[in-house]
């Protein structure tokens, strides 16, 4: 790596940035007096708007569907709710939703916003149904199917034309639609029963992709115009469990349900929405390793980006740290979840992650983030004391020292991107743990 004063602009171009961001690192770099002090405050104020990009940031989902789909099911499990949970959506098999009701994520509210759209109009002043009139169901709705960024469509068996109608509009809005059908945990036991000689030479997977196509099929029957891929459909259940576990399609639902999003919303949606699937550990990872240089460039002109609120880079790590790990279901409350799920108990995991993935000796000895990235900068070869001290040292008197930020900023990076993988790997070796030799 580079000593002190010797950030190369090729180092800096490799670190992801954009020609905007590497100008002003340059520019830092070759300024002087006053000059430098201007340009630090400019990096400064652009760290601050990015902070606030993050935090003004919002991603809204739309739900429409059948009568009882499993709609209001779905929108808690994926916010981490039991339908008993304080701020759960009412589940049941009589109530229906006749009005829009907005669900924000408990972690993050201001940001992730799901909304349950009713499905039935009723008549003036009553609670008594009248003929569906798409016409009559926008005046009522389309302003808050506009501010919607992605729409799922549920069913659970023959989709309705009702719904049919209104992910069409939103279609037409530009947004872009997924159809999901529910309850696939008990269409498999129904179809053991129903016709045993099926799964003699067919598997799950054979039924997914049936009920995919015949999705597919109803939707054109009931109205549905143009083309649907089978890789906007997905064969779920909504129940919490596997909605955690990231049972059938559920890790490919949510590749997909932020694929037409910003990266930005990206952000928001991969950091908040919880399951523990092996298969979105790396989308995760990839995600957070996308941003590496707008923390790290943040963090290095003494913000943070987009975790707001620490002053210095060991602070900015340290929240990192703390992002990333819940980010990848590490904190003990996910571990606590998954181990619901599992025949381990809570401690058996917690102690596996502690001492075997996260090599520590003991459990819950000082501050956790700070042993953690001391041992990361360790193994980089750089001593803690460069990051507990030095760096500081290289950001605070940087207005002074030609070349500070740059340095700053590429041990940043070095530290982040190994703080990732790290607990990228911790996550997959702690999922291969909990689900060994117990029935997934
Ligand atoms: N087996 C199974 N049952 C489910 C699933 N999702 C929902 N249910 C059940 O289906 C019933 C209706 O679920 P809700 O989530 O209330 O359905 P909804 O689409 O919100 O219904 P409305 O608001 O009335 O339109 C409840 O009894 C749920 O427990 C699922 O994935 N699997
Ligand atoms: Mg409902």
């Amino acid at each position: 790596m580079a000593e002190r004063g010797e950030a190369s602009t090729e180092e800096i171009r490799i670190l992801e940035m954009n020609e905007e961001e590497q100008g002003m690192l340059r520019n830092l770099a070759a300024a002087e007096g006053a000059n430098k002090a201007e340009i630090l405050k400019k990096i400064q104020e652009y760290a601050a708007e990015k902070v606030e990009a993050w935090k003004r940031q919002k991603v809204y989902v739309g739900i429409v569907g059948d009568p009882g789909a499993g709609k209001s099911t779905f929108i808690n499990s994926i916010r981490g709710l039991s339908p008993t949970d304080d701020g759960a959506a009412e589940v049941g098999l009589t109530h229906t939703t006749t009005t829009t009701t907005v669900y924000p994520h408990p972690e993050r509210p201001d940001n992730l916003i799901f909304v349950d759209f009713p499905g039935v109009l009723l008549k003036k002043g009553t609670e008594e149904e009248r003929d569906f009139d798409i016409q009559q169901y926008l005046a009522k709705f389309k302003g808050k199917m506009q501010q919607c960024h992605v729409f799922l469509v549920f069913s659970s068996g023959r989709i309705q034309h009702n719904a049919v109608q209104i992910g069409m509009k939103a279609r037409e809005m530009g947004k872009k639609v997924l159809f999901v059908r529910s309850k696939f945990d008990s269409d498999l036991p129904n179809m053991r029963k129903d016709k045993p000689q099926y799964f003699k030479d067919k598997t799950e997977a054979d039924l997914m992709e049936e009920l995919c196509q015949d999705y597919i099929k109803v939707l054109k029957e009931v109205g549905w115009k143009g083309e649907v891929n089978p890789r906007d459909v997905f064969i779920i259940s909504g129940h919490l469990d596997y909605v955690l576990k990231g049972s059938w399609d559920i890790p490919k639902f949510r590749k997909a349900m932020i694929g037409n999003l910003s990266a930005l919303q990206k952000m928001v949606v991969i950091s908040t929405c919880r399951d523990f699937s092996k298969a979105t550990i790396k989308e995760r990872g990839d995600i957070y390793r996308e941003y590496v240089w707008a923390v790290a460039m943040a963090a290095t002109a003494g913000t943070f980006v987009p975790f707001a609120g620490a002053a210095s880079i060991p602070g900015a790590l340290a929240i990192a740290y703390n992002q990333y790990r819940a980010g990848f279901g590490l904190k003990d409350d996910a571990v606590e979840q998954l181990a619901k799920m599992t025949s381990k108990s809570p401690e058996e995991l917690k102690t596996f992650l502690y001492t075997k993935v996260l090599s520590r000796a003991k459990l819950g000895r000082g501050d956790e983030a700070l042993i953690d990235i001391q041992a990361i900068c360790g193994s980089l070869g750089l001593t803690s004391a460069i990051v507990v001290d030095q760096v500081v040292d290289l950001v605070f008197p940087a207005i002074g020292a030609v070349f500070t930020a740059p340095l700053a900023y590429s041990i940043t990076v070095k530290v982040l991107r190994e703080l990732i993988s790290r607990l990228e790997k911790c996550a997959s070796e702690l999922f291969d743990y909990a689900f060994e030799e117990s029935e997934v």
